[in-house]
């Protein structure tokens, strides 16, 4: 196994990287901004370096800082976490070169799935379906451009190469407006990005948002884990997630699974990965791959049993992966409320000291935070301090423990979603199941 590891991230998923290493008997060390010196990981991590001042640019997003920690302390590889430096291939790279291992995929494949024109060309070539589109958009053919939307169909949706996660797109109705939201985007891509390509693709209306998850080892073995619903989002962050997605039959759960596990050995995927997919009317529309452990991740835990982080450690070191599909079962029915720090009605950050907190309990229930009493919450950072998951044998069983868990947990000195949580619990369309990507947008909009 790995002998020691950087987590080269902060909060909630620094501790569960810390509580994976320690199991696996890695010793750990985190790194840690001026901002995050009182973390629970980093006192509870075997070494602590600070890598610099609260912002995020001068700590976690540096990457000579981050390397140097892994020198000083002679250890032997690198988790990135979510977000930060995870799906940077250049860092990556310079992981690698620096003789570390990265715990993540192959520099090459985070900058492939990082340009989504170049992860549509490559999965669409090894058998996932994808949304009828343009490929890459010829920057001064605008006849051309004008053909490519007519053969998809209006609405379309110009996309920028660099962008994912809703940043860069925009809709197109009709012809009219085209030529002038192609230039647009373009300038926006070339400012925010740093990369001016573009693509094109049918405008799916009213979609749900299901992703795969997937593991791959470096010996060719590579497995799904089933998929995750996460429609229920606000502004592109994502609110509740759930495990498995509802309404989705085994045999179309089996389908997609095995069509991502095909693409991954074709392309010779390493580590944990995401297929993110659109569905809309039976059918899935892959969009974009992400290369890092997702925030959602324990909802798959829950209902599969198998520890993710462990299985990237595994792979990491070059093992196999510890579970072969055949063994891969799903048991009952997981949701996950993303506990953020601020206003329930304006969102807006709610940055302090905790002066009291609580967790709930009972079976079925999982708390993943770092959060502590008298602990302060930092404003540099993503407001969500905590993951409240419960796990049931179905999905309204499960919906019942996380709303007496809504009802037990207590979070006092900063203000958090909570109220906003116990609000989409009883929501009628919610337990029913199935809602898609707009659902919560348009509940806050009329209110
Ligand atoms: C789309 C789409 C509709 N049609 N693509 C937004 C973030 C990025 N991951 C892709 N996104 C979308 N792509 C087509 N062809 C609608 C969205 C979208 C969305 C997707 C997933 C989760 C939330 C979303 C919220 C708004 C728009």
């Amino acid at each position: 196994m790995l002998d020691k590891v950087v987590i080269a991230n902060r909060g909630e998923i620094a501790l569960r990287i810390l509580r994976a290493c320690h199991e696996a008997g890695i010793r750990t060390v985190a790194v840690f901004s001026e901002a995050d010196r009182d973390q629970k990981h980093v006192l509870l991590a075997d070494e602590a370096v600070c890598i610099g001042p609260a912002a995020s640019t001068d700590s976690y997003l540096n990457i000579p800082a981050v390397i140097s920690a892994a020198e000083v302390t002679d250890a032997v590889a690198i988790h990135p976490g979510y977000g930060f430096l995870s799906e940077n291939a250049d860092f990556a790279e310079r992981v690698e070169q620096s003789g570390f291992v990265f715990i993540g995929p192959r520099p090459e494949t985070i900058r492939l799935m990082g340009n989504k024109i170049t992860a549509i060309e490559t999965m669409s070539k090894a058998g996932i379906p994808c949304v009828p589109g343009s490929g890459r958009l010829s920057p001064d053919n605008f006849p051309e451009v004008a053909r490519s939307a007519r053969a998809i169909g209006y609405p379309v949706l110009i996309k920028a190469a660099a962008g994912g996660g809703g940043r860069g797109m925009r809709v197109v109705h009709s012809e009219a407006t085209l030529k002038n939201a192609v230039s647009l985007t373009r300038a926006e891509a070339a400012a925010a990005f740093g990369d001016d390509a573009i693509y094109m693709e049918k405008f799916l209306e009213h979609p749900r948002h299901i992703e795969v998850q997937v593991l791959a080892d470096e010996k060719g073995n590579a497995v799904y884990l089933g998929d995750r619903d996460c429609s229920m989002q606000r502004r592109h962050q994502k609110v509740m997630e759930e495990a498995p997605a509802p309404g989705i039959t085994e045999k179309q759960r089996k389908a997609i699974g095995e069509l991502c596990v095909t693409a991954c050995r074709e392309i010779g995927y390493r580590g944990a990965g995401t297929f993110e997919f659109l569905y809309e009317d039976g059918e899935f529309y892959f969009i974009e791959m992400n290369t890092r452990i997702q925030v959602e991740h324990p909802v798959t835990e829950m209902v599969t049993g198998i520890d993710i982080v462990r299985e990237q450690l595994r792979i990491a070191a070059g093992e196999k992966l510890s579970i072969h599909q055949r063994n891969i079962t799903h048991h009952g029915h997981a949701i996950e409320c993303r506990i953020n720090a601020e206003d329930p009605e304006t969102f807006m950050p709610s940055p302090g000291v905790i002066e009291h907190y609580h967790p709930p309990g009972g079976p079925g229930i999982r708390v993943d935070t770092h959060i502590y009493q008298g602990y302060r919450v930092p404003p540099y950072y993503d407001s969500m301090v905590g993951k409240l998951i419960a796990h049931a044998e179905n999905r309204e069983l499960a919906l019942r423990r996380m709303s007496m868990a809504l009802s037990e947990i207590i979070v006092e000195g900063i203000k958090t979603n909570i109220p906003l949580h116990q609000r989409l619990v009883k929501d009628a369309a919610f337990k029913a199941g199935g809602t898609d990507i707009h659902y919560l947008e348009n509940k806050l909009g009329l209110k």
